[in-house]
């Protein structure tokens, strides 16, 4: 039987208008209501059929007919969206206590202490989205990005099936924005996950990153084979239209009108509603179809929202109560050591693999030689594993005294460097080892090669640490600028390298010759100069010319540099090996476009005129780096939290400071969302 419908164009404008409507409405009880009537058979079947009517006459193909889901041809670029009302960020409680001292500073400043009706909902691990619709119709999908500015994806959410395209029923204000999480159900992940797999491609690290590079992408039909899905959480602008006063209310509106919400969505009224939900929504954590990473707490009414405000970012009358880190317990099998793109010399735990925070852990950091001993660890203990979000996993503790201590065996510090055998330094002001040999070590030089490639440097597509680690090893490249010259012969020799992989490689390092003087700078490695110094010192000098012509005084003179950037950078470009690989990729052809040097006094930074203060432990950095970035982005860090203090970055077993920027209002983040904000560089 053909496929082709003989239909005269009335007949299929008649059959197609009502496909869309069974279609829609199958979606609608399918997300919204959770409640299907038929199955996936049978739905592919009706769009297949609406996909030949329309095929046979495209006249009858309109934009929100539920076969645009397919994507369309890639764009060039995001471009940006501005938050006509800002998208916040949360508040969080990391315990119970903290999430009493919410209601009572809502009780305080309402002055009223009647207990408050809060809505309970999960916090999705995902990505939050705007998304716009004028007269029902979606019209713009937008990143959250800064808060103020976002990126338009609008071609990528036109993809997922569980946002509406066009409004169900109506009542709809004519200006109406929806706001919520875009997220990969765990059965997505996983299906995408062995998919990439079998293609030898590189598996995602966990759901939300899955989501977050899906939505990245600028071929929307990339976007339109990955399962996502969108949960409504709250509204954004409005005009016009009657809308209900309270969260609930709102979030029951939404679902009628075809999003999906949230079904464990609650209303309960006083705190200690809020902690029981929490334990409910704890035990239930592992067997949900998704990620969360905590609970979301809003006060109902809108009266009282309005009467509460805003502090800095976030709304008064919300907080995020976070899940604690995840841990389970295994057992440490080894320790080795890296060596790192700068020389230090760090040791990895190996561990037993075990499941923890959604992946399976093998290793974990153990930062240095103080931590080894302020843990007490030896080969054979038994030691909890302690992931929360995308952070590398650490060991949380020793569990001592349940096996025989015997049979363990001491962690010993190399002398020399495990790779190239040379004396390994300490520096007295850091508890860091380093290999000297810059370099001439080969593990050096694999990770310089490595970061020279990586995504914010030259972005050398499909040049992976597997394939650096066989170029240098086989002795075919021995610095960055040995890559442009090497042969399709010589890639096509390497492991599960065929030649058309080969050929995307060349091209991609071809195109990589072209590049920015920021990236470059960053590229080039040098110590401390992460993405955002790069940027200030391209931004100031205009050229590297003028940059490797300065010293210190010169440097100082840029707005955030201090001491110790000024001092690398000299050191760096006083050094005759790297002036001669530099002078060897721009004879390669490496070039960029020189910048017209731009304003950068201090109020040109995005954090300038901000206070900020660092408290607890951080996991993947020391207070100190924490501290040298975010003076990078213009802000000045003090010891002591105070009405003054613009953000709290509150890290592992956060204290007093803790305590005192809730009673003072001030905002606190956590390590993941002070990853995320330097990642911004906002
Ligand atoms: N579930 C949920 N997640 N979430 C995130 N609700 C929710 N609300 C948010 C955010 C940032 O913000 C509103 C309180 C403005």
């Amino acid at each position: 039987m053909s496929d082709k419908p003989n239909l005269s164009f009335k007949q299929a404008a008649i059959e197609a208008e009502a496909l869309r409507e069974q279609l829609d409405q199958h979606n609608y009880r399918y997300y919204s209501l959770d409640d299907p009537q038929i199955d996936d058979a049978e739905y592919d079947q009706l769009l297949r059929r609406l996909e030949n009517i329309e095929a046979l006459y495209p006249a009858l193909r309109n934009p929100e007919s539920p076969t645009q889901r397919v994507g369309s041809a890639p764009l060039s670029i995001f471009e940006s969206v501005e938050h006509k009302v800002p998208m916040l960020s949360l508040a969080n409680a990391f315990n119970d206590d903290e999430l009493r001292g919410f209601e009572r500073r809502l009780q305080t400043r309402l002055d009223d202490n009647s207990p408050i009706t809060f809505v309970c909902e999960p916090k999705l691990d995902g990505v939050a989205v705007s998304l716009l619709y004028r007269d029902g119709v979606l019209v713009q999908g937008a990143t959250r990005g800064d808060g103020f500015t976002g990126e338009n994806i609008t071609a990528n959410v036109r993809t997922i099936a569980s946002i509406p395209l066009k409004l169900k029923g109506q009542g709809f204000p004519p200006m109406l924005e929806v706001r919520g999480e875009i997220y990969l159900p765990r059965a997505g992940f996983n299906a995408i996950n062995a998919e990439a797999l079998v293609k030898d491609e590189k598996p995602f690290v966990n759901p939300r990153n899955a989501a977050a590079g899906s939505l990245r992408q600028l071929d929307s039909r990339i976007t339109a084979t990955r399962p996502l899905e969108m949960c409504a959480y709250s509204l954004g602008q409005t005009e016009g239209g009657q809308l209900p006063d309270s969260h609930l209310a709102t979030m029951l509106q939404l679902k009628e009108w075809g999003f999906l919400t949230n079904n464990l969505m609650e209303a309960v009224v006083g705190i200690d509603a809020c902690v029981d939900y929490y334990q409910r929504l704890e035990a239930l954590r592992p067997n949900l179809a998704y990620d969360i990473d905590g609970i979301v707490y809003k006060v109902d009414s809108f009266h009282l929202q309005q009467a509460l405000g805003f502090v800095a970012r976030a709304p008064r009358w919300a907080i995020a109560r976070k899940f604690p880190a995840e841990e389970a317990i295994t057992r440490l099998l080894d320790v080795e050591f890296q060596v790192g793109r700068t020389g230090a010399v760090t040791p990895v735990a190996r561990l037993e693999p075990v499941f923890v925070g959604g992946v399976t852990v093998s290793n974990a950091s153990l930062h240095n030689e103080d931590e080894i001993k302020r843990l007490g660890l030896r080969i054979g203990d038994q030691v909890v594993v302690r992931r929360a979000g995308d952070v590398i996993p650490q060991i949380a503790r020793v569990i001592s005294g349940e096996i025989d201590s015997d049979g363990l065996k001491n962690i010993l510090f190399p002398k020399t460097c495990p790779v190239c055998g040379s004396p390994l330094q300490r520096s007295d002001e850091q508890a860091v080892l380093r290999c000297i040999d810059g370099l001439v070590c080969p593990a050096q030089r694999k990770e310089a090669i490595k970061h020279f490639a990586s995504r914010k440097a030259l972005d050398i597509d499909g040049l992976g640490d597997k394939i650096i680690d066989q170029l240098v090893d086989a002795k075919l490249i021995h610095s960055v600028a040995d890559l442009f010259s090497l042969s399709i012969e010589q890639l096509v020799g390497l492991e599960r390298m065929a030649s058309k992989s080969a050929s995307n490689l060349l091209a991609a390092i071809a195109a990589a010759r072209h590049t920015t003087l920021p990236r470059f700078l960053y590229a080039l490695g040098i110590r401390e100069v992460g993405e955002t110094t790069a940027k200030l010192l391209a931004n100031h000098f205009g050229t590297l010319e003028k940059l490797q012509e300065s010293n210190v005084e010169a440097l100082l003179a840029v707005p955030s540099i201090g001491p110790v950037v000024a001092d690398f950078v000299t050191e760096f470009f006083s050094n005759p090996h790297h002036l001669a690989i530099i002078a060897s990729l721009r004879e390669a052809g490496v070039h960029w476009p020189d910048i017209q040097p731009a304003d950068t006094k201090p109020q040109a930074l995005p954090l300038a005129g901000q206070i900020w203060v660092l408290t607890g432990t951080l996991a993947t950095m020391s207070r100190g780096e924490g501290k040298e970035q975010l003076e990078a982005l213009g802000a000045k860090v003090t010891g002591s939290v105070s009405a003054k203090t613009t953000c709290l970055v509150a890290g592992e077993s956060a204290g007093s400071k803790l305590d005192k920027a809730r009673s003072l209002d001030v905002q606190v983040i956590d390590e993941k969302e002070f990853l995320a904000l330097l990642e911004k560089g906002t």
